[in-house]
């Protein structure tokens, strides 16, 4: 049996290959023949530039169909699809690419100037345009190629992405998914959530993480259904389509702003079934307001890249604000203490996980597995949280120092290493504060050098911007003489987070 994720996906097609898969913008339709050819294409193009099942393609667009479509032809093909924020900078590009030695990449036009230098001194052969409307030399290239492909046979085991995390320490970590691992929850979320015919799904999120990509485009193609596939989060667009939709998935940021519209009520969600939550904490009073004016309790579920969807809170039962529900049906979940051993229901402690949507492991990093993964098998996710007696999880922390913004995660210490290059800079923080629209907001404290002048917030900003992906970028950069110590002499970050608390301090 060829155990290719699309080959999964392909079984659960509609008959009537003319339904929609996607309905756009603009209300054109792609249907499920279309995106086969148009995904066969794009697999005949790239297999017939001698890349080969396992080699990696790099992925750094905007959203667009073929975007969507270039992810499927990769899985195919059984290449290894290896999508990029399209906010990150050429450094830490460059980085991704050297690390994962991509056979190709796809990026946005206006990346080449950088881009087409960089590949070619790693040796990459092969560099292609797509941008935010679905042109470029890529659709170009692959006009021509058959429309018939015959899917790669893969192992369950074999891999089918690489997505990279950020490191507490260091550089980023390549997350290796599998065919299993992304089937397994393909599976178990699309039978969880009720997916039923006739289903059409409101696709706002980004296409180059897992939300996004695995989370809400896999139900869909485990349905055979809709999605009305937005380039971006519009809180207006989004109401325009809940009169016309059935499921709705966004980070907490999307229902902040959705409060925001005074047409969301009862009426204009009254078509729709369910609305899912996740990537950060939604607050309990997002999740009561939002139920006293639309009548639906938003379901929420807790994730992680390197996993997969690992709990959820249940169709038919309780929602439970504040927690993130119960275990997925094939998924292990447990609370333990600093030695390991199983903390009581309401104790806090940190969250360990293993089932078959776990990974495999770090591309490349054998030292990262021993540390991430525990002696009996089981991954630390990092969050700390407790069961409550009938089995429901809530996070209550992290013990990896993480910043969610808008449900993108940042790691303090790669801005303070950037800020930290600034010749006036002898020292740096970099912490999140409570934000009303993002949830946290990056902010950096930063100490001058001896004898320079104190560098101004910005020139910081400006510093940043051309390092770092936009949403890294300190929304404040505040200057002091000295950070507040401990007396082991660690900087007390906590110190800062209260201390710059407030809006506008
Ligand atoms: C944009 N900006 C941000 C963020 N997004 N700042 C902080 N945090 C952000 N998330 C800033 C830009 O730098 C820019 O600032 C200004 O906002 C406008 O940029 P724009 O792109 O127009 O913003 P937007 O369209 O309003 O975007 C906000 C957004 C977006 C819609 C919340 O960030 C978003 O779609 N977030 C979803 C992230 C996501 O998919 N996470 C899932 C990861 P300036 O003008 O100063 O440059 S997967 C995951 O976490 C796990 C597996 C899970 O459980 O799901
Ligand atoms: P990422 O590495 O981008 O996949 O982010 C995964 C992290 O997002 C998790 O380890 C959690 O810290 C956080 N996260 C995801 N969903 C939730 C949620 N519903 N509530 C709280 N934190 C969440």
């Amino acid at each position: 049996m060829n155990e290719n994720l699309y080959s999964l996906f392909e079984s659960r097609f509609p008959a009537d290959r003319a339904s929609p898969l996607l309905i756009l913008d603009d209300g054109r339709e792609l249907s499920y023949g279309e995106a086969e050819r148009t995904c066969a294409r794009f697999a005949s193009f790239l297999a017939g530039l001698g890349l080969a099942p396992g080699d990696r393609v790099a992925v750094q667009v905007e959203k667009s169909p073929e975007a969507l479509l270039l992810y499927l032809a990769c899985l195919r093909a059984g290449l290894v699809y290896l999508p990029l924020n399209s906010a990150y900078q050429e450094g830490e590009v460059g980085y991704f690419l050297e690390n994962a030695e991509p056979g190709a990449v796809v990026a946005q036009p206006k990346s080449l100037p950088w881009l087409v230098p960089l590949a070619a001194r790693l040796g990459i052969l092969h560099v292609f345009s797509l941008d935010e409307h679905g042109a470029g030399n890529l659709v170009e290239a692959a006009r021509g190629a058959p429309e018939a492909f015959a899917t790669v046979a893969r192992r369950a085991d074999d891999l089918a992405a690489i997505l990279y995390t950020s490191g507490t320490t260091g550089r980023s970590k390549g997350a290796m998914i599998t065919h299993r691992n992304l089937a397994s929850n393909a599976t178990v979320l699309h039978a969880f959530w009720g997916f039923r015919p006739g289903d059409v799904l409101v696709h706002m999120l980004p296409l180059f993480h897992v939300h996004g990509l695995f989370v809400a485009c896999h139900c869909v193609l485990m349905n055979g259904s809709a999605m009305r596939f937005h380039a971006k989060f519009d809180a207006r667009r989004a109401l325009e389509d809940f009169g016309r939709s059935t499921v709705f998935m966004g980070v907490p940021t999307f229902y902040t702003r959705l409060l925001g519209e005074a047409g969301l009520d009862r009426e204009s969600c009254g078509r729709m079934r369910l609305f899912i939550s996740g990537s950060a904490p939604l607050l309990a009073e997002t999740h009561e307001e939002f139920e006293r004016r639309t009548g639906h309790r938003i379901l929420e579920r807790y994730g992680m890249t390197e996993t997969g969807m690992l709990t959820s809170n249940p169709l038919a039962g309780e929602r439970r604000a504040g927690t993130v529900g119960l275990p997925l049906p094939g998924t292990g979940v447990r609370v333990v203490d600093d030695e390991g051993s199983a903390c009581p229901a309401g104790e806090i402690g940190h969250i360990q996980v293993t089932g078959d949507n776990v990974l495999p492991g770090y591309w490349r990093m054998p030292e990262k597995n021993k540390e991430e993964f525990t002696a009996d098998g089981w991954f630390r996710t990092g969050d700390v949280g407790s069961f409550s007696p009938d089995g429901y999880l809530a996070i209550v922390g992290r013990s990896k120092d993480l910043i969610i913004t808008g449900g993108y995660n940042v790691y303090p210490k790669e801005v303070e290493l950037a800020i930290d290059e600034l010749p006036a800079v002898a020292e740096s923080a970099v912490v999140g504060v409570p934000h009303p629209d993002f949830g946290e907001a990056v902010i950096a404290v930063v100490v001058p050098r001896a004898g320079s002048a104190a560098p101004t917030e910005a020139e910081v900003v400006a510093w940043l911007r051309s390092r770092l992906a936009n949403f890294k970028v300190p929304k404040r950069v505040h200057v002091v003489e000295e950070l507040p110590r401990n007396t082991m002499g660690k900087v007390q970050k906590n110190v800062l987070r209260d201390r710059y608390a407030t809006p506008g301090a």
